[in-house]
């Protein structure tokens, strides 16, 4: 072996130890962390055909209001609208949060707006696994709501 080549022949084994390497680390400090904390979820799930809208309707913050958060009680499928989204359509800030406050996801992770959402403003959320749940508005608690989250049907 001629000098030249067992030069290119070092660099060579120098290249792979050294791209080997950078994959190991990289799999073993991004993709493995990643792929354990997130659990697989379908795209159907993750980009359901339409998504659910409640709106905080005007005069929400008065007690003596019945509905506040329209429509109060809504079932959602995966797969089909499990996207919600909340619209402040008041003149208040409201909040959505749970009433359990620990209420986690284990895709989306923790539910509920993090502090108010401003008139005009949305909050939303994609759930990825069955749930039922109330929630309300930590400044107006007479704000409630309930969804109730399902396997789709189909
Ligand atoms: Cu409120």
């Amino acid at each position: 072996m001629s000098a030249i080549s067992s030069h290119a022949y070092g660099i060579g084994v120098l290249a792979i130890i050294i791209g080997s390497s950078v994959g190991v680390v990289y799999y073993t400090s991004f993709y493995l962390p990643e792929s354990l904390a997130k659990p697989q979820v379908s795209e159907e799930i993750l980009e359901p055909i339409k998504s659910t809208i409640i709106d905080m309707i005007p005069n929400s913050s008065s007690p003596d209001q019945q509905d506040n958060f329209m429509p109060k009680l809504v079932n959602i499928q995966l797969g089909i609208d499990n996207h919600v989204v909340w619209n402040n359509k008041d003149t208040t800030p409201h909040t959505v949060t749970p009433d359990d406050e620990s209420l986690e996801d284990s895709y989306s992770g923790v539910f509920g707006s993090p502090g108010v959402v401003k008139p005009g403003e949305s909050y939303e959320f994609t759930f990825t696994e069955p749930i039922t749940f109330s929630y309300h508005c930590a400044p107006h608690p007479w704000m409630t709501g309930t969804l109730e989250i399902t396997e789709s049907r189909f």
